[in-house]
């Protein structure tokens, strides 16, 4: 199938490209005027909100015939810590991106509860059908940045049962078997070959 990947972000094309191309799938960028177009992203606390509004948002870039032969995927992720009260969650890009993880670093300094969850929410639009899938990641913040792999936080995002290695510190196939975007993927692609399930 082909799929057109709704996103800024060339790691999230990677990680679905690791995922989904094995299964036959063929990942490509949605590229408008030469380059991936920008998103209003709407101001709600649910992640499932901001992909479905990003969804309808890629259909309306898309030629008929693109809608009709291929399938539009959009995901919207985030890191909620439990401590702070599910912060950044859906504004982890932003908060990336001005106080990066230095500053989250800083914010759990005093911290000893470091448990969080990574959580994706993936939208598929096939044949005016939505697929809807999603995935968590359970882990802890770590004390220090641990290795340079993957992006966003995973320097410091510890996942549960990952024998104390970062997502930075593992390889793109070693996170995508246990993030939350590998989850939803996984999700997503028994969705399509089974649509009954
Ligand atoms: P889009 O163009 O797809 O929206 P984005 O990076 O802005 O790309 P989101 O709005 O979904 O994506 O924000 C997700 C942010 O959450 C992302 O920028 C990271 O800071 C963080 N994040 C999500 N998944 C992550 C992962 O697997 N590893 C590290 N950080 C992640």
């Amino acid at each position: 199938m082909r799929i057109i990947f709704a996103t800024g972000n060339s790691k999230k094309l990677d990680e679905a490209r690791e995922y989904l191309e094995p299964l036959g799938h063929n990942v490509e960028l949605l590229i408008i005027d030469g380059q991936p177009p920008d998103f209003i992203e709407p101001q709600s606390s649910e992640l499932m909100e901001v992909a479905i509004s990003k969804s309808k948002q890629a259909i309306n870039m898309l030629s008929e015939s693109e809608v009709m032969n291929c399938a539009i995927l959009v995901e919207d992720s985030g890191l909620f810590i439990d401590s702070l009260n599910g912060f950044p969650g859906v504004y982890s890009s932003y908060v990336f991106e001005t106080i990066g993880l230095d500053g989250i670093l800083k914010l759990m300094s005093e911290e000893r509860k470091r448990h969080c969850e990574y959580r994706a929410v993936t939208v598929l639009m096939m044949n005016g059908t939505r697929i809807v899938t999603t995935g968590v990641c359970r882990g802890k913040i770590g004390e220090n940045i641990c290795g340079d792999g993957g992006f966003g936080y995973d320097p410091i995002f510890f996942p549960d049962d990952s024998n104390g290695l970062s997502f930075g510190q593992m390889s793109k196939s070693q996170k995508s078997t246990l993030s939350h975007r590998g989850k939803s993927l996984k999700a997503l692609s028994e969705a399509i070959t089974h649509p009954s399930m």
